[in-house]
C-alpha cells in the first residue's frame, strides 16, 4: 500500500494556461497529472480541488482501476470535458506513482514497447500559399515524416491553424471575451484542394500529409471534400464535420475514400463507439487528459483495435507536456497506433515543465525515466500567474454562430 497524503492543484500559465493535479505519497513518491481543458481551465480545477482530492487522501495509489471506477460512477453524473479531464489527472498520475514505485517508464507497465519510436506530425501553416510551402519546408528540413498543412483562406478572417508567425500558439485566444471570426465554407471548398495540391505539387509524396477541417462542414461537403483530395493521397482530413453527430460519418464515407480522423473533443468509448464499430473513421483521436486518463485511453484504442482503427492522439500545445508524455507511453505500447499530434509548446513552458522526452528522424520517444518522465517546478510555476482565456467563437457571413 501506497497511501495518498496530499493532492494539490496547480494554475499556472508559463505561455498559456495549464493545470496540473500533484499527489505525493506516504513513501513521498510525486505523481502529475495534466487536468488543462483550455478555455474552461478553473471548471476543472474547482472539479479536482472542490470534490475529488479530498477523496483521494488516504487511499491506496496502486489501485488505479479501483479509483477510476470510483470516481467514474461514484460521480453519478457521467462522462463530460469537466469530469473525464478531471479523472485524467488522477489516473495519469496515478500511473506516474506505480512506475517511479516500481522503478520503470510506464510504456514497460503497459505490456513494453511494440515499436522503436512514435511516428508524430507537425504543424506547417502560412497566411498564404507560399508561406505555407516555406513552412513545411522548414519541418521537413528538421526531419518530419508527417506534416499537417493549413493556410488562410482568402476572404475569411483569421482562419482556424494560422497562428501569428513566430508563435505556435495558433487559437487567437483573447482575454475578456472570445474573439469573434468569420467563416465562408463555399471559399474554404475551393481554396483547401488548391492548397493542398500545391504542397504535393512542390514536395511531392514522400511524406505524410494532414489536414484539419476543424468540424466546419456539413456532411454532404465534407464528401466532396474528401473527394477533391483523394487524389493528394492525404494521410488523413481531421475533423469534418461535428464529432458528437456520429451517424453523419456514414454519409461521408459514402462519398469518399480520404481517410477521416476524429476524437480529439470526445471524452469517453460512448462517445465514439458507434464511429469505431461502423468503421466510420480511420483514426481515432481521443486524448489522454481529456478522455478519462491512460486507463480509459487504452479501452478506446482496444476497441479501435478490434475494428481496425487506429490511433492518432490529440497533441496539441494546450494539453501539458505531462499530457504529451503520458501519450508517448500509450503510443509505444498499443498494437493500433497510428501517429501521434506534436506541435511542442510555447516557452517559457520548460521553465516550469522539465521533460525527458527526445525527437529524432521524425519519431519521438518517451525516455526511460521511471513514471512518465516529466517533472514540475512548483517555486517556477508561481512567476506565472493565471491568465484568463477564451477560444475564439466563428460567425458565418450572415452574423449567425457557426462551429469553430
Ligand atoms: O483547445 C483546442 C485545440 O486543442 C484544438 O483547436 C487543436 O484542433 C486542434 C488540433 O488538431 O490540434
Ligand atoms: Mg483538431
Amino acid at each position: 500500500m501506497s497511501k495518498i497524503v496530499d493532492a494539490k492543484v496547480i494554475v499556472t500559465a508559463p505561455g498559456r494556461n495549464y493545470v496540473t493535479l500533484k499527489l505525493t505519497t506516504d513513501d513521498g513518491v510525486v505523481g502529475w497529472g495534466d487536468a488543462t481543458l483550455n478555455g474552461r481551465e478553473l471548471a476543472v480545477a474547482s472539479y479536482l480541488r472542490d470534490h475529488v482530492c479530498p477523496l483521494l487522501l488516504g487511499r491506496d495509489a496502486h489501485r488505479i482501476e479501483d479509483l477510476w471506477q470510483y470516481l467514474y460512477k461514484g460521480a453519478y453524473w457521467r462522462r463530460g470535458p469537466v469530469t473525464m479531464t478531471a479523472i485524467a489527472a488522477v489516473d495519469i498520475a496515478l500511473w506516474d506513482i506505480k512506475g517511479k514505485i516500481a522503478g520503470l517508464p510506464v510504456y514497460q507497465l503497459l505490456g513494453g514497447a511494440a515499436r522503436d519510436g512514435v511516428l508524430v506530425y507537425a504543424h506547417a501553416s502560412g497566411e498564404g500559399i507560399s508561406e505555407l510551402l516555406d513552412d513545411v519546408a522548414a519541418h521537413l528540413d528538421q526531419g518530419y515524416l508527417a506534416v499537417r498543412a493549413q493556410a488562410a483562406v482568402p476572404g475569411v478572417d483569421k482562419t482556424y491553424g494560422v497562428p501569428e508567425r513566430g508563435q505556435n500558439v495558433y487559437e487567437p485566444a483573447s482575454a475578456a471575451v472570445p474573439a469573434e471570426g468569420r467563416w465562408d465554407t463555399e471559399s474554404y471548398l475551393r481554396f483547401a484542394p488548391e492548397v493542398l495540391g500545391a504542397v504535393r505539387e512542390r514536395f511531392g509524396f514522400d511524406f505524410h500529409l494532414l489536414h484539419d477541417v476543424h468540424h466546419r462542414l456539413t456532411p454532404i461537403e465534407a464528401g466532396r471534400l474528401g473527394r477533391d483530395l483523394e487524389e493528394h493521397r492525404m494521410f488523413w482530413i481531421e475533423d469534418p464535420t461535428p464529432a458528437e453527430d456520429q451517424s453523419a460519418f456514414r454519409l461521408i464515407r459514402q462519398h469518399t475514400t480520404t481517410p477521416i480522423a476524429v476524437g480529439e473533443v470526445l471524452n469517453s468509448i460512448w462517445d465514439c463507439q458507434q464511429l469505431i464499430t461502423e468503421r466510420l473513421i480511420d483514426y481515432i483521436r481521443t486524448s489522454v487528459s481529456h478522455a478519462g486518463g491512460i486507463t480509459h485511453l487504452r479501452r478506446i484504442f482496444s476497441l479501435a483495435e478490434l475494428y481496425g482503427v487506429r490511433t492518432g492522439s490529440h497533441g496539441a500545445g494546450d494539453l501539458s507536456p505531462v499530457s504529451l508524455s503520458a501519450a508517448l507511453h500509450v503510443d509505444l505500447a498499443v498494437p493500433n497506433f497510428g501517429i501521434q499530434e506534436y506541435m511542442g509548446h510555447a516557452e517559457p513552458a520548460s521553465e516550469v515543465f522539465r521533460t525527458s522526452y527526445t525527437f529524432s528522424n521524425g519519431y519521438l520517444h518517451p525516455g526511460d525515466a521511471p513514471g512518465l518522465g516529466v517533472e514540475v517546478d512548483e517555486r517556477a510555476a508561481t512567476a506565472f500567474p493565471y491568465d484568463p482565456r477564451y477560444l475564439p467563437v466563428n460567425r458565418r457571413r450572415d452574423g449567425s454562430v457557426h462551429d469553430w
